[in-house]
Parts: C-alpha cells; sequence; structure tokens
C-alpha cells in the first residue's frame, strides 16, 4: 500500500480536521463533558492497533497474533485496577451507555425494573429515559432533586426503592452539580436487595484524585466513561466486585460487542497511567477550584445556578431571571467563541431542544492552563454575550477578546 498524507488522500476529512483544530483552539470549550486528550493519548488512539481483532480477552482470544494487544489491554485493565481500588475490570465498552447497558443485560431480566435520576434532573439517557434501550427494555423509576434546594431527594430515593423494589438502583448523573452520596445509596440498595450500579462517567477523574467521595466501597458495579473528567480517548469502562467479573465479561464479550477497539484501549491504557500521576491530582483540584470560581464569577453578574453552586466540575445555570432560553444562550455564545449546551434544569416548563438552562464544565479550560481570575474573565463574556444577543458587533468583539484569552493558553505545549 503506497502512503500517502491524509491531505492527499482525503483533503475534505483532513480540511474538517484542521478546522476542528482552529475551533478546539479558538474557543472557550465548556461542554462538561469534554476534555482535551494528550498528545500520547491521540498517538496510541492512531495506531497500528486500529488493525487488530482480539475478540476475546487477554490470554484467551479468538484471533492469533494477539500478543501485543495483550500487554495494552493488560496494562489498562491494571491500572484502573490501582487508580480506583477496583477488583475487576472490563476496558472493552465501547461507550458508558454500553458499559451501563452490559451491566443491566448481565444482572436484570427484560421488564425488570431498574431505578435511575431522571434525565430532565441531570440522569442519563441510559439511566432509564424512555426512548433510550433502558426505557425501552426495563421497567423504569426516577427519583429526583428536591424542588427548594435542587439536591437530590434522598427520601424520595428510599420511599421510590420500597415502593417499586427495584432490581437495580443505579446513581450517578450528567448535570449534578453537588457531592453524590453513594453511602446513602448503598443503605438503599441494600434495604430492597437491589443492585447498586455508580455511574461515575462525569466525575470519574476527581474520584481518581480523591476529590470527590469513592463509590467502590458501597457498588457491586461502576461503569465509567474515559473521555471527560478522566481526559483519555472515548470509550467506556467497567469495574465490579470479584464475584460479578464472568458474567459481565461474558455480556460485554460475546454478549454486546464483537472485536474490542484496541487502539482506543491503548489510548485507555496510557490515560490511566496519566490518571496516577500527582500532575493528574492537581489538575482535578484547580477543575474544581475552577468551577467554583466560574460559579462564583456568574452568581456576582445575577446568575442563578441550581442548587446555588457546585462541588465538582460542573454548574446548571437557569436562564429564566434572564429571559432568554437556554438554546439562544447556547447560539449567542457560540457566536461569541464560548461552547456550551443548553441543558433542561430541574421542573423545566420547556422542551429538551428549548430548555431554560445551560451546563457549563471546567476541565476544558483548565487543561488549558487556566485559573480563578481567567474564569471571572469568562463569566464577564458570558453575561456581556447574554445581554447583547442580538448584537452582531457586540458579540463578534467578545469573540475577539476570547481568542485573545485562548490565545495565551495553547492547549498542546511543546
Ligand atoms: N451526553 C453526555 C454528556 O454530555 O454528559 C453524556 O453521554
Amino acid at each position: 500500500m503506497k502512503s500517502k498524507s491524509l491531505r492527499e488522500e482525503d483533503p475534505q476529512v483532513y480540511q474538517a480536521i484542521q478546522n476542528e483544530i482552529a475551533r478546539e483552539n479558538e474557543k472557550l470549550l465548556l461542554i462538561a463533558s469534554e476534555n482535551y486528550a494528550s498528545p500520547a493519548i491521540m498517538e496510541a488512539q492512531g495506531s497500528i492497533f486500529t488493525n487488530k481483532y482480539a475478540e476475546g480477552y487477554p490470554g484467551r482470544r479468538y484471533y492469533g497474533g494477539c500478543q501485543f494487544a495483550d500487554v495494552a489491554e493488560s496494562l489498562a485493565i491494571e491500572r484502573a485496577k490501582e487508580l480506583f481500588g477496583a477488583e475487576h475490570v472490563n476496558v472493552q465498552p465501547h461507550s458508558g451507555t454500553q458499559a451501563n447497558m452490559a451491566v443491566y443485560f448481565a444482572f436484570v431480566k427484560p421488564g425488570e425494573t431498574i431505578m435511575g435520576m431522571n434525565l430532565r434532573h441531570g440522569g442519563h439517557l441510559s439511566h432509564g429515559a424512555r426512548a433510550n434501550f433502558s426505557g425501552i427494555f426495563y421497567k423504569t423509576v426516577s427519583y429526583g432533586v428536591k424542588p427548594d434546594t435542587g439536591y437530590i431527594d434522598y427520601d424520595e430515593v428510599e420511599r421510590l426503592a420500597k415502593e417499586h423494589r427495584p432490581r437495580l438502583i443505579l446513581v450517578g448523573a450528567s448535570a449534578y452539580p453537588r457531592t453524590i452520596d453513594f453511602e446513602a445509596f448503598y443503605r438503599i440498595a441494600q434495604s430492597v436487595g437491589a443492585y447498586l450500579l455508580s455511574d461515575i462517567a462525569h466525575i470519574a477523574g476527581l474520584v481518581a484524585a480523591g476529590i470527590h467521595p469513592s463509590p467502590f466501597p458501597h457498588s457491586d458495579f461502576v461503569t465509567s466513561t474515559t473521555h471527560k473528567t478522566l481526559r483519555g480517548p472515548r470509550g467506556g469502562l467497567i469495574m465490579c466486585k470479584g464475584q460479578y467479573a464472568k458474567a459481565i465479561d461474558k455480556m460485554v464479550f460475546p454478549g454486546m460487542q464483537g472485536g474490542p477497539l484496541m487502539h482506543v484501549i491503548a489510548a485507555k491504557a496510557v490515560a490511566l497511567k496519566e490518571a496516577l500521576t500527582d500532575d493528574f491530582k492537581t489538575y482535578q483540584a484547580q477543575v474544581v477550584m475552577n468551577a467554583s470560581a466560574l460559579a462564583e464569577g456568574l452568581v456576582k453578574r445575577g446568575f442563578q445556578l441550581v442548587s446555588g453552586g457546585t462541588d465538582n466540575h460542573l454548574m446548571l445555570v437557569n436562564l429564566a431571571n434572564k429571559k432568554i432560553t437556554g438554546q439562544d444562550a447556547e447560539c449567542a455564545l457560540d457566536k461569541a467563541g464560548i461552547t456550551v449546551n443548553k441543558n433542561a434544569i430541574p421542573f423545566d416548563p420547556l422542551p429538551p431542544s428549548v430548555t431554560s438552562g445551560m451546563r457549563l464544565g471546567t476541565p476544558c479550560v483548565t487543561t488549558r492552563g487556566m485559573k480563578e481570575a481567567e474564569m471571572d474573565r469568562i463569566a464577564h463574556f458570558i453575561d456581556e454575550a447574554l445581554k447583547n444577543t442580538s448584537d452582531i458587533s457586540k458579540l463578534e468583539s467578545i469573540k475577539n477578546e476570547v481568542k485573545g484569552l485562548t490565545s495565551l493558553f495553547p492547549i498542546y505545549q511543546d
């Protein structure tokens, strides 16, 4: 095969990538579930392992030539065990949703009941939303947050668990800014004989760094993505008690997936190595300090935050008092060089395509090296942009200021 560069082979895809590089460099990315993977991670992910079939697990594959795939996968498994203190790890799920799916399929029969956080209160699609496989195959019960505080209503969790006696309780969220009490969930799950699955996709980096309480002593299963605060390649991960290892592995392969994505697993191994360093701990601490500073900067400018603030890497802004929808805010901020996502707030009267809120997170800007002072500037940019949503020249001038700021904090440094 002749070796051609991407630029020669496919100028259209090449150009899309160049444009994405410019976008990620120039804009302020505040999507709470995104991050920048390191060059080493991307090197592994773009490596020759993309060619390799390795159905099975290290040492017991259904293809020849897996000796180096075994090395990469074993490294990923051992590092995840060390990082989280997990008894058993499966690094093959292609995504967080597939990780959750494997746990459900292995331990809950179709038609049985699972209980998870309401999508509109901060849960995830795969936690039992009607449009998702989890809501299609299972009876689902949803708990939420208290209307007056925005904190998880643990009394409601207990009441619903006793009433519906779910086979599995899922704890974890995509848009919940507060510390999760895994121990309380454990007690409730124990009291009704339910499995406890903790989905730490959003907070995995914080848990790994010891900044958020660990779900491990309390959970039967812990699932995660590898690309959010954990700052690895896109993908999923399942950790569980040793007694469930066989059933989980069997459900991932051959139950749900064929060949594992070995290039992604190699990249997961690199990310997990990075996550074991002191630098990573310092980074996670700064992510949380930055989220607090951004929250403070917004509150100071009259923004209302669900639950009044944040304990982790994200915050949920209720835009109702600013007389703007989440959809319009996302659009105006994009014109000002700031990328966010519109997000339902608990008890949102508007549909999910419009919403009354937006979700902001600090993993990306912190990876760039920004600190509290920059968070206050970002709060100022957001405030100015949302006061001037139809003033194109004002949004353009904010965009130039954003470009000035991002140019001082390159994503990848030599
Ligand atoms: N949708 C992702 C998030 O942004 O939180 C999770 O799948």
